[in-house]
């Protein structure tokens, strides 16, 4: 199996090793007929390139600038699992992309504030120079403000479906993204708070990284208002590919290629942070990822969605598992 994002999403770089083939233990369940739901991520770009959010010539310059850092060739990969999982739950993948829009504007913030000088000092992100590099702290500071706002806005008032489920998924959202998610993992990452051993590396990043996916899959089903055990067997997928996520990143932060990568390798080690592969050394790491991929797999299998209705998702599933950037 290959992963297939195309050349535009920079996740194909020239020679690179695939995690699956050359590094990761050979798993059964790592196979699909398709590798990525490209079709999806196409009309996530679409829907993106689209966003405008003001008309103010004063703002045209920070508007630019979150332009910049939104339309860079990033994955997609919280974006498409929201629409994935809009079909596995029977509705039209189109029907959320104001939430998928949404969910993309605020990773695309935590990228700008992450790769700041007071954070990580990253001079590159998605193969570009990072927001503050071309635009200057200040205005990187308030590009990342003024998305974690739009997205909001843009949720609140674009979003079609009850508003009470609108206002569930929003609630989520903010959730996911605040003291108990997100943020909250940042803080305990940069001030390193979280308790030693592997039980504080795993809730370091379920709060960093993990809840925004799970969002992404979560906010779904508030939206769409289903119920019952195909929902719980959704939500421990959400989290279990949270997991994933992370587990794979700290791998690829090792073995994986600036080129891939679209900024250098190595940036866990030189900021001295808890990843799975400090935690558990990289062979135990790829194991950790292996059982992750096998667990969100069982998940969305037991009680999930019908096969044809979940295919996308186990495609990603498994372009999780096996990316290289
Ligand atoms: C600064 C508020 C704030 C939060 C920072 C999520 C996070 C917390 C920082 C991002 C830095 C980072 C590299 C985290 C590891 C996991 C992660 C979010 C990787 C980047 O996500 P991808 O691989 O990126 O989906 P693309 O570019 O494809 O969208």
């Amino acid at each position: 199996m290959g992963v297939a994002v195309s050349e535009q999403s920079g996740a194909r770089g020239g020679g690179e090793e695939r995690l699956d083939e050359q590094h990761l233990p050979q798993d059964p369940h790592a196979r699909s007929p398709d590798p990525y739901p490209d079709h999806l991520r196409l009309e996530v770009e679409e829907y993106l390139e689209a966003l405008r959010f003001s008309d103010e010539p004063m703002t045209a310059g920070l508007e630019e600038a979150m332009r910049y850092s939104l339309l860079a060739p990033g994955k997609r990969v919280r974006p498409v699992l929201a629409l994935a999982t809009a079909r596995a739950v029977g509705l039209a993948p189109r029907s959320v992309l104001p939430l998928a829009g949404a969910i993309e504007m605020i990773h695309t913030y935590s990228l700008i504030h992450d790769d700041l000088p007071a954070m990580d000092d990253d001079d590159l992100r998605r193969g570009r120079p990072t927001c503050h590099v071309a635009y200057g702290q200040d205005v990187a500071i308030l590009a990342g403000d003024g998305l974690y706002a739009e997205a909001f806005h843009h949720l609140l008032s674009r979003q079609e479906s009850e508003p009470e489920r609108v206002l569930a998924a929003a609630a989520e959202l903010a959730g996911a993204t605040g003291v108990s998610g997100m943020v909250g993992g940042q803080y305990a990452d940069v001030r390193e708070q979280a308790p030693a051993g592997p039980a504080g590396v795993r809730r370091l990043h379920e709060l960093k990284t993990g809840r925004l996916v799970g969002a992404s899959i979560v906010c779904v089903l508030l939206l769409a208002a289903v119920d019952g055990p195909a929902t719980m067997a959704l939500r421990r997928f959400a989290a279990e590919l949270g997991v994933l996520f992370q587990i794979v990143d700290d791998i690829l932060d090792v073995i994986g290629t600036d080129q891939a990568l679209g900024k250098p390798r190595g940036s866990d080690e030189r900021h001295g942070k808890r990843t799975y592969v400090s935690e558990f050394g990289i062979d135990r790491a790829k194991e950790l990822a292996a059982e992750s991929h096998r667990t969100a797999r069982e998940a969305l299998a037991q009680g999930g969605p019908p096969a044809t209705a979940r295919a996308e998702l186990e495609q990603l599933t498994d372009f999780i598992y096996t990316r290289t950037s």
